[in-house]
């Protein structure tokens, strides 16, 4: 690939932020509250309309629902296109509710799934109102000691339940299903992996694919090798891109790992990366909000930027002749390229500032924020226990 084609490929690279990485969030133990930090869903999506300004290259933001429930969802579609973004995947919550103590849709009192289902359907409502084409749904679903509930019974109820919702899904529009391998359940959870994910989508339908957010496998698993498999069933739908050392850290991406994000990002540019979703989904518990999404985007787009510097012909040929040190070092070559020249004229392109991370910095945006909004205390949950 030429740089020319490599320069369009980046220009055409599009990264939804998370409306909920922009507000304060913590841990149990304690919320830091950070000055400037959004307050509600319109300060949110300024915020990732800001990020957008600064990177030229995130045109949309995810909403989560009821954390970002307005009365009319019409002005709150309009109010980000006025700020220059549009609402992009609608997160329903299913584990932000009493009712869901022994889970939601795989929950045994039927009455429980209904209103799971019901927040579902009222998710694809508000998706159609602000025209968003993705229901992207995690389930916290899952029991935390054996014997607790029929781990059969309990996917039969995911699978019926998640028909009734996909029944509803207009055409033009995906429902990705995010999977996670535990937490905050600690003994089974419902839809643990990707192959879970997989065999529920097959149930469903063509409009059903599998989310991968990089934090929800266990240690040692290769996470790039699961892009693959479902890219090449074109399962794929998209991505929650963030960091880990531990768990479900939540860190910005590239930040611990970033030979694992540039091999991700490899299957991602060897695909061709069409109708995959892109998006981040990470929180800032000791860290200001903005600039750390900005670091995000700015990784990424290093990272593929890497990914597609590739020589596919030349480690082809190695793969085929079995050159396994020759194939392995054609693909560092790639990684440890400086793209910062890449990536300065990539910027040139969209006319945004070559750092984007230090234009925010510079520009006395969290100085101003700070001074509009003020700091927001937020109890965590020992806390307001
Ligand atoms: C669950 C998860 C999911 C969200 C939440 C904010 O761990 O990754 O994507 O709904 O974080
Ligand atoms: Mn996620």
């Amino acid at each position: 690939m030429n740089e020319h084609e490599i320069l369009d490929r980046l220009a055409a690279l599009e990264i939804e932020t998370p409306s909920w990485g922009y507000g304060n969030s913590g841990t149990r133990f304690h919320v830091y509250p950070w000055p400037g930090a959004a307050r509600d869903a319109f300060e949110r999506i300024a915020d990732a309309a800001l990020v957008h300004r600064l990177t030229g290259c995130c045109p949309s933001v995810a909403v989560h629902i009821p954390w970002d429930a307005v009365d009319d969802y019409t002005a709150l579609g309009r109010f980000a296109h006025e700020q220059g973004v549009r609402i992009g995947a609608v997160n329903p919550n299913l584990f932000g509710d009493d009712a869901y103590r022994l889970g939601s849709v795989c929950n045994p009192d039927a009455a429980v799934r209904e209103k799971a289902i019901a927040h579902c359907l009222e998710c694809i409502g508000i998706a159609e109102e602000v025209g968003s084409t993705i229901i992207s749904l995690w389930l916290a679903d899952g029991t935390s000691y054996p014997g607790q509930d029929d781990l059969r019974d309990r996917h039969a109820r995911l699978v019926e339940s998640l028909e009734r919702v996909y029944a509803d899904l207009p055409d033009g529009m995906r429902l990705l299903l995010e999977y996670k391998f535990f937490e905050p359940a600690f003994y089974s959870t419902d839809l643990p992996d990707w192959g879970t994910a997989a065999l529920v989508c097959r149930r469903l339908g063509p409009k059903a694919q599998v989310l991968v957010d990089t934090g929800h496998h266990p240690q040692g698993t290769n996470i790039e090798q699961i892009v693959a498999l479902l890219l090449a069933d074109g399962l794929l739908g998209g991505f929650h891109f963030n960091n880990r050392k531990y768990a479900d850290d939540d860190l910005i991406v590239g930040a611990i790992d970033p030979f694992e994000l540039f091999r991700i990002m490899c299957e991602i540019a060897r695909a061709g990366d069409g109708g995959i979703a892109l998006m981040i989904d990470q929180s800032h518990n000791i860290e200001g909000k903005i600039d750390a999404m900005i670091q995000s985007v700015s990784n990424i787009q290093t990272a593929y930027a890497k990914a597609l510097l590739v020589d596919r012909k030349r480690l082809a040929e190695a793969q085929q002749e079995g050159d396994v040190l020759g194939a392995h070092r054609i693909l560092v070559e790639a990684f440890e390229t400086d793209v910062r020249p890449l990536l300065a004229a990539l910027r040139e392109r969209l006319g945004v500032e070559a750092d984007p991370v230090e234009a925010f910095r510079r520009g006395g945006y969290a100085e101003r924020l700070a001074g509009e909004r003020g700091t927001t205390s937020v109890e965590s949950a020992y806390e307001s226990a």
